[in-house]
């Protein structure tokens, strides 16, 4: 097996990193075989790899791998430390998942336990000359986790989520990797993150936290750094900021040694979120004894503002003093396969945001703290991040080693993020105060739990709020506020609200719009994710709703039949599996159209809303916009439109039978519009309903046209668009009061017509009647300027694609399929 050597540079007081990042080797005290495995990286990606398990993503085969996550694995490797072993040494590993020992030439020299602690591990004195070997030898994540349960003095229990890895909430490992809702049961294995060697002269660097003090025309840098030394002594300690710095020596003592140092930016360029100003970015270079890392430092200032007001209490994140509304979806890592989450995978994701016009994700407790390159990536797109600790859905242990290990993992992991401008909040888990009413063990002895609950919480309070003063932190998503426990599902005046009603309680979509939340932190609806995902995981016997393979495909119990119930609630029910498939992604778009179009239309009462979720780990029906793989569903389409900056949306009143016709603006600017509405019947026929102007300013929703009950005609719907001062058109968008399995619909011809423009891609759709939800989809990789359109007779369509990488134009043409409402049903 081949094996890089490691060794250190030569130079005796030089601190030297060295990776041992690398093939190492995969054995099992049950297994014979010897298997490479690449670290950073994951145990089934390495027998996948070496053919030795089949992909964990086809068809059933989840339950043919189960072996693996059932295995005391080893990692082993040699390596040479050269000659020169002067100066401390420290083995780093930032990220093993989960619980293992660690042995540098048969000497235990570490006992790992928390997959989100950076374990610094001492070998000075333990490394030898020459060559070493390396082994990590993992237990059974499952089994330390099941006894740990059992000898605990009274049962917690956990969510159904993870019942193929009970009692996952007793050890520190990302709780989804026990399966959810919508993810895979794998239970990985690995070491994913910084793996090194690092030999330090004195002391090593622990971290740099970057606080901001803003006065008119400056910036003061506040820069806390902190070094552990070996000894006392003397170090050198530098920071350079786009050229300026300050550089000097310091005094160590044996340990932690805090230093803060200030530097100011005159003139400083604020960094604002998408949507609403530049990303820039200030270079931040510190060096300690030798070593130096790189920060990238955004400026702004940001407020999550909790007042009170004549409603309750306001929830609007404020940054460089303007409040903006929040829109995005919620964050879950980016592939149930560890090894297999790289920036080239979460890059797409990311700029996938933005495009569809989100300025924040929130970072769900179910999932894990990410990679640096995810925060540096969040900087320069401008997307805000809420945060969650990583605790979900279950109460978990308040015993003393697991507060202390929780302690350094909070700690630390604050210290690692706190300097990005993304980081809007701190929140201390999901859902977690909302399931003490969900167990009967927890409502049985609510007391008991209550303040279990609250020794982690107050713990996290308090750390949050030590290492990181100028962020807010929020008990709990969804949470009413300090120490208030009440029902933040349904509760509106205050708080972050999470409302499932109608996916979870199959209430209409209408639903949406009876409630009012200040901010809608997790709603959603699912759909079955494309045709050609679904290839990928199918053979064509099992392309059924029904099948065995799609009902492993999806994790939520009754969710195909909840897909397939509503759509005959809205539409007249489709022919075959494929328009099932178009169709649910066209109800998915909708249910979160209407809530998100509703609740923009209440700001500023409501200040954010982000959908649940926006990616998937593996191929499966989900709530995600973005399928596995990246591709877009439908629902990402319209979420670029119905999160548009500026948007008109219409408003029925259930009492009165009246249509306001609202405006939103959430710009950097007040615009001045003209709205225009025509009622049109589903033959095509159209006539106008009123025109009407206004200038939108920033602080509020502005209703700007109102139609009377019973304007439209049985068979008629509604067209309205709108265009800027210039008459420049900024958008269009529809209504249909009624089912659409109401009405008549026509059987519309839409014909495709590709063009060559400017260089760019260009397919023009148009139709002979009215045709609803026209959807283009390709083969290759890439995306449409707009998708899923309402396109009336005369009115082509003209969309771009994008794609990814260089696309072949015939075969694109040859690839394309059309789908629209009407060709659903027969
Ligand atoms: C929310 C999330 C997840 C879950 C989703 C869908 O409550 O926090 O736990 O996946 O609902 O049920």
């Amino acid at each position: 097996m081949k094996q890089g050597a490691v060794t250190a540079s030569s130079g005796e007081s030089r601190y030297a990193e060295v990776s041992l990042a690398g093939i190492w080797r995969l054995t099992s005290r049950r297994q014979q075989d010897t298997f490479e495995i690449a670290l950073p990286g994951d145990v089934h990606s390495a027998l996948l790899k070496a053919g030795a398990i089949p992909d964990p993503y086809f068809a059933d085969n989840e339950a043919k791998v189960e072996w693996v996550s059932r295995t005391p694995w080893a990692l082993t490797r040699e390596f040479d430390a050269g000659t020169d072993l002067a100066g401390n040494w420290t083995l780093t590993l930032s990220e093993v998942d989960c619980i293992a020992s660690v042995f540098l030439n048969d000497i235990e020299i570490g006992k790992l336990d928390n997959q989100f602690i950076r374990y610094d591990l001492e070998v000075t004195g333990k490394l030898r000359a020459g060559a070493n070997t390396l082994r990590i030898e993992f237990e059974v994540a499952r089994q330390v986790a099941a006894e740990r349960a059992a000898a605990h003095p009274f049962p917690i229990p956990y969510t159904k989520n993870v019942e193929k890895a009970p009692h996952i909430n007793f050890i520190r490992k990302v709780a989804c990797h026990g399966g959810w809702d919508w993810n895979i049961c794998l239970m990985p294995i690995g070491v994913y993150g910084r793996m090194s060697l690092r030999r330090s002269r004195l002391a090593r660097l622990d971290s740099v936290e970057v606080f901001q003090h803003h006065a008119p025309d400056k910036v003061e840098l506040e820069i806390r750094t902190r070094a552990f030394a070996f000894a006392a002594g003397e170090i050198t300690l530098g920071h350079e900021l786009d050229g300026k710095g300050v550089n000097g020596a310091a005094q160590v003592v044996p340990g932690e040694n805090v230093f803060t140092h200030r530097l100011t930016i005159a003139d400083p360029k604020l960094w604002w979120p998408a949507g609403q100003g530049a990303q820039p970015l200030y270079g931040l270079a510190t060096t300690v004894d030798g070593e130096t890392t790189h920060r990238k430092i955004g400026l702004r200032t940001l407020k999550v503002v909790c007042e009170p007001d004549e409603i309750g209490v306001t929830f609007k994140v404020r940054v460089n003093g303007r409040d903006i509304f929040m829109k995005g979806a919620n964050w879950i890592p980016a592939d149930a396969l560890p090894s297999r989450i790289t920036p080239e995978t979460v890059r797409p994701l990311l700029e996938a945001t933005v495009a569809a016009n989100m300025n924040m994700l929130r970072v769900w407790g179910g999932g894990q703290y990410e990679p640096d390159y995810f925060y540096e990536m969040c900087d320069e797109l401008g997307i805000l991040l809420w945060h969650d600790l990583m605790f979900a859905c279950m109460p978990y242990p308040s015993d003393r080693s697991f507060l202390a290990s929780v302690r350094t993992e909070i700690t630390q992991q604050v210290r690692r993020l706190s300097h990005h401008a993304s980081i809007a909040l701190w929140c201390g888990d999901n859902e977690v105060i909302g399931s003490l009413t969900w167990y009967p063990e927890t409502r049985d002895n609510r007391d008991r739990h209550l303040a279990n609950y609250d020794r982690l919480n107050s713990m996290l309070q308090e750390i949050c709020e030590t290492e990181d003063s100028d962020r807010r932190f929020w008990p709990s998503s969804p949470s009413l506020g300090y120490l208030d426990f009440a029902d933040g599902w349904h509760i509106e005046g205050r708080g972050d609200m999470h409302y499932w009603d109608v996916w979870h309680s199959a209430k209409s979509f209408e639903a949406y719009r009876t409630i009012h939340p200040r901010f809608a932190s997790e709603f959603g609806f699912q759909s079955f994710p494309s045709m050609k995902t679904i290839e990928t995981f199918t053979d064509a016997k099992d392309r059924n709703p029904s099948s065995p393979v799609m009902e492993v495909h999806q994790r939520n119990d009754g969710g195909n039949a909840r897909i397939l119930e509503t759509m005959c609630r809205y539409f007249r029910f489709p022919k075959g599996f494929e328009e099932i498939v178009f169709l649910s992604q066209v109800q998915q778009g909708l249910a979160m159209k209407t809530a998100i179009e509703y609740w923009r239309s209440t700001k500023p009462r409501c200040m954010g809303t982000l959908y649940w979720q926006l990616g998937d780990t593996w191929p499966v029906a989900s709530w995600a916009s973005l399928e596995y793989g990246g591709n877009w569903k439908l629902l990402h389409y319209l979420a670029r439109r119905f999160f548009a900056p500026v948007n008109v949306v219409a408003v029925p009143d259930a009492t009165t039978g009246e249509i306001a016709l609202v405006a939103i603006n959430d710009g950097a600017a007040a615009v001045e519009i003209t709205v225009a509405a025509k009622a049109v019947k589903t033959d095509g026929r159209q006539r106008p309903l009123g025109e009407a102007s206004g200038e939108i300013g920033l602080d509020a929703a502005k209703s700007v046209l109102t139609l009377a009950e019973a304007t439209l005609d049985k068979d008629e719907f509604l067209i309205f668009s709108w265009a800027g001062a210039e008459g420049s058109p900024l958008g269009d968008n529809d209504f249909f009061p009624a089912p659409y399995k109401a009405y008549e619909i026509e059987q519309a011809k839409v014909e495709a017509r590709w063009a060559v423009e400017g260089g760019e891609t260009v397919l023009y759709l148009s139709a002979d009647k009215p045709a609803f939800f026209v959807s283009a989809e390709v083969e290759a990789p890439g995306t449409f300027s707009d998708n899923c359109l309402t396109v009336l007779p005369g009115a082509a369509r003209r969309l771009v694609f994008r794609p990814t990488g260089k696309a072949d134009r015939a075969a694109l043409a040859k690839s394309l399929k059309v789908r629209h409402l009407r060709e659903t049903f027969d």
